[in-house]
């Protein structure tokens, strides 16, 4: 039997273990990224490894998320990562430069090659090949160390693409089909893999779309084969010899997939994701006509130089509806630099367009949060309660077609209605030729011996975080908080105005699970301390698809130094599962899902026999003190898992054996 293209560069990769679906591998990683919301703890774990200089082919570090700077903690940030990368070896992407994925993507993704990156949407890379995954800032950390990323060998769903993308429909309208079809609920342990001759008509900005939301479905990585797409886009970024480095990539024609789902993508037409989840996905039409009061063009989902020029061609010579309020954030430096040469940014000025720094912005609730009650339409990948920075947002998740259509009419509006109401043509825009490169804002590491002398500058405002202690044989812990299905790591660390915490967690701890905290109760975190004094575990309770989104540790780093021990879920995302245990939080699921039921906020559970059970054991029994009865939770952990847990966490797991 062939193999599929997963699973050819997972082999090529292989360290540790057999590629067979649900068994635990080790792979080489070829090349990390990290970004500044997650890589100040990265690179602070890093030096605790004592790792000194990165052992990978490539390493970069880019500063996209926090980078208005309302106070000093962001410049600190910026400040340390600029300078321990360059002592480290690592490539630096200043401020400005561009959302990570997008510059990734643009200067340094190959085919066929591992890239592991801290942050959830490093599958955007996928688009060109790369077998690209995200995780937490510790794995990443390791990954430096050359030591192995390990994962569970994922089962692969083959999307046959057919047809062709009509006028109007975007990459995004095929990406929220897949989320209709497949949801983002239950797709642990998958990835994806793009084949069939409509693969073929999507250009590399349009298959990053597709691959950057394979977030969103909760999958390990997305991939498209390295064809002539990816020859071309890599030539145009002055980098053909990285796709002839590998040549075509694709599976064998007999290859056999775990699952298939055929799309024709000329049947397609414009899709939103409303409010509140990525797979509450409608047709257009569904909706069409509901007032919009705020429209985003931007994120590492669409903000690419050919969906730019298409929203500057529609917005040529028009002006914006009255009551909409209109940004533009282009993905990168590269893209923003091309549209001003060609006169395509004076065109969306004119048109009303508010044009924002190069950098994640709205997308992470910085800036632009939606008033009360306004319909906001953004082109990007996740519309999760709040993520805004607005309580009861309301939050619709289009293309750029879309979105621009509607900024001018003011309504939710279908693109293909332009041609009549506006008398637009389609404007269909071709990848340029060459792209204008510029990579003056990306730092090369210093050499070894430079680095030896070089100082790295630590504001006050960066804490190095404190390890966990080990766990007790004995539990005894209350349940701080029982929430529903679909916890996402906003819920549970809220990043917008918060996000300049990132590398202060004692400060940052205060706001766990901010959303859920009512007036006249104390918070999350205060009843969490309380009880951490008085030797009692913290204890979460939840539903379905606990922790989905975000790569974000800190939704472990900072229930972790509350005193949070355990975590016992109806199911736990894959990225997020793995930050509990390198944090020695205890990961447990439902044997029986309707014992969720019977807990109540407040109870006290007690576990006799925690590291025996962590030991040997696929089952721990929990004894509800308060309501009297006894429950099982599954301890679906590998062995090395298990080691990871009963060494106090991944930081001394690894002092042990790689440093
Ligand atoms: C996001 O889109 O939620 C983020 C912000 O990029 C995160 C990373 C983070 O929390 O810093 C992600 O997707 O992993
Ligand atoms: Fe940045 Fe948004 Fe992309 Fe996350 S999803 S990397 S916040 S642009």
């Amino acid at each position: 039997m062939g193999q599929t293209l997963v699973y050819k560069i997972l082999a090529g990769h292989l360290v540790d273990g057999k590629i067979a679906a649900g068994r635990p591998i080790g792979i080489r990683i070829d090349q990390t990224l990290t970004q500044d919301a997650t890589g100040t703890t990265a690179f602070l774990l890093f030096e605790a490894m004592g790792a000194g200089r990165v052992k990978t082919q490539l390493s970069v570090s880019y500063i996209d998320h926090n980078i208005a700077g309302f106070g000093p903690e962001n410049h600190n940030d910026h400040l340390y990562l600029q300078t321990i990368a360059a002592k480290s070896g690592v490539y630096h992407s200043r401020a400005g430069n561009g959302i990570c994925h997008q510059v990734h993507l643009e200067r340094f993704g190959r085919p066929g090659t591992t890239l592991l990156g801290s942050d959830s949407h490093t599958p955007t890379c996928g688009a060109i090949a790369a077998l690209a995954i995200g995780a937490g800032g510790l794995d990443v950390a390791v990954a430096m160390t050359a030591g192995p990323f390990y994962l569970t060998c994922p089962k692969v769903l083959g999307v046959k693409l057919t047809g062709q993308l009509g006028d109007w429909v975007a990459a995004k309208d095929a990406i929220l089909k897949l989320l209709a079809i497949i949801t983002t609920k239950g797709n642990v342990g998958w990835a994806v893999e793009y084949f069939g001759e409509g693969a073929s008509t999507l250009t590399v900005p349009q298959r990053a779309t597709i691959t950057n939301m394979g977030a969103e479905l909760g999958v390990t990585t997305s991939i498209f084969g390295s064809d002539e797409q990816t020859r071309k886009f890599l030539a145009a970024q002055n980098r053909e010899k990285d796709y002839f480095a590998c040549g075509e990539l694709a599976a064998d024609p007999d290859a056999e997939y775990d699952r298939i789902i055929e799309i024709n993508l000329a049947e397609l037409e414009p899709m939103a994701a409303c409010p509140s989840s990525p797979d509450n996905v409608k047709t257009v039409r569904e909706i069409a006509g509901i007032q919009t009061g705020q429209v985003v063009i931007g994120s590492c989902t669409n903000s690419s130089f050919t969906d730019l020029m298409m929203v500057a061609k529609v917005l040529k010579g028009r002006r914006i509806d009255d009551m909409v309020e209109f940004a533009v954030a282009p993905g990168s430096r590269e893209v923003l630099n091309m549209l001003a040469e060609n006169g395509a940014l004076a065109d969306m000025i004119s048109a009303g367009a508010r044009i924002l720094e190069s950098g994640c912005g709205p997308c992470i609730g910085l800036g632009f949060s939606p008033g009360d009650g306004v319909v906001s339409l953004r082109t990007f990948n996740r519309n999760f309660p709040g993520r805004s920075g607005t309580r009861d947002d309301k939050v619709y998740l289009v293309g750029p077609e879309t979105a621009v259509a509607s900024a001018l009419t003011g309504r939710i509006t279908d693109p293909r209605d332009l041609p009549e109401i506006f008398a637009i043509e389609y404007p269909k825009i071709e990848l340029p030729d060459k792209f204008v490169i510029n990579d003056n804002m990306i730092e090369p590491p210093l050499s070894e011996e430079e680095a030896a002398e070089a100082e790295v500058l630590r504001g006050p405002t960066i804490v190095v975080p404190e390890a966990p202690p080990p766990l007790p044989q004995e539990l005894q812990g209350t349940v701080l908080i029982k929430c529903g299905d679909k916890i996402t790591t906003d819920h549970i660390m809220p990043a917008g105005a918060f996000l300049k915490l990132r590398s202060n967690v004692p400060e940052y701890a205060k706001v766990v699970f901010n959303c859920f905290n009512e007036e006249g109760r104390p918070t999350f975190a205060r009843r969490a301390l309380e009880l951490k004094e008085k030797g009692i575990a913290g204890v979460i309770v939840a539903g379905e698809s606990y922790g989905q989104g975000s790569s974000r540790e800190h939704a472990a780093l900072c229930p972790m130094y509350l005193g949070v021990r355990a975590v016992v879920a109806k199911g736990i995302e894959r990225i997020h599962k793995a930050n509990l245990i390198n944090f020695c939080i205890v990961p447990m699921e439902f044997a029986e899902p309707a014992d969720y039921d019977k807990i109540k906020p407040d109870d006290r559970l007690h576990i006799d026999n925690l590291l025996e059970a962590i030991k040997g054991s696929n089952k721990v029994k929990i004894i509800n003190k308060t309501g009297s009865f006894e429950f099982i939770g599954k301890l679906e952990l590998c062995d090395r898992d298990r080691e990871i847990l009963l060494s106090g966490g991944r930081l001394n797991y690894v002092s042990k054996y790689y440093v």
